[in-house]
């Protein structure tokens, strides 16, 4: 169950900050989503297999499979400004790219710099992006902008074990998971939320959510084995 705590405490700041700077007085009229995205059977399941299942085809580690992307649904309306230009990087490195999954805003590009010995390339054949950067070398990068939300799949032509996942949001409310599945949302303003989770191999689950001024709202997610 996610609980907002110290909304006591959040009016009060609120109090505090209405002298405060128009940047502070945002700060303190928004608040944040934490938690934790526990990798449950899926982390089970993951555990007693081999991080590299064949020494010529390497998979991405476990820890990188589990990452999960935690977002709203629905964003609120007009809460958030245009910041321009943004930039986001999937490098590519002993035949992965890392990291595994990266979450971005609409109007993101990402730069994919070969940082490997060989030849590398990157394309998709997603409905959001459809491209193909080509093979290139060593040392050298190129970059796509995505400029739709959605879910968009990468691979390299050359290894046919390299994918990523990039997610692309219309809204700046999403955060990626830590290594120990942890995230944090800030500046939301106060609302009822739905907060849903995305990983690619397990089911997308969803929970409400009611965010407060200065505070942190704290939810927990647990991954579930999706059905083939
Ligand atoms: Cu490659």
């Amino acid at each position: 169950m996610a609980r907002a705590r110290g909304a006591g405490a959040a009016s009060a700041a609120l109090v505090a900050c209405l002298a405060a700077s128009p940047g502070v007085l945002a700060q303190a009229r928004t608040g944040a989503i934490r938690g934790r995205v526990d990798a449950g059977e899926l982390g089970a399941a993951h555990a007693h297999r081999p991080a590299v299942v064949d020494r010529a085809r390497p998979v991405a580690p476990t820890d990188e499979r589990r990452r999960a992307v935690v977002y709203l649904e629905t964003a609120p309306r007009g809460a958030f400004d245009d910041v321009g230009p943004r930039r986001a990087r999937l490098d590519q490195r002993n035949e992965m790219f890392v990291p595994h999954v990266i979450a971005i805003q609409v109007g993101t590009t990402v730069d994919f710099p070969n940082n490997d010995r060989t030849y590398h390339n990157v394309f998709s054949l997603s409905r959001v992006k459809s491209f193909d950067l080509g093979r290139y070398a060593a040392g050298r990068s190129k970059s796509v902008t995505f400029d739709r939300p959605g879910i968009v799949r990468v691979f390299c032509d050359i290894h046919s074990h390299m994918n990523a996942w990039i997610l692309v949001f219309a809204h700046p409310f999403f955060a990626v998971t830590d290594a120990d599945g942890r995230f944090r949302i800030e500046g939301i303003p106060p609302g009822t939320y739905t907060v849903a989770i995305w990983n690619e191999a397990a089911t997308a689950e969803s929970r409400t959510v009611v965010v407060s001024a200065g505070s942190e709202a704290d939810v927990g997610f647990t991954l579930g084995r999706k059905v083939p």
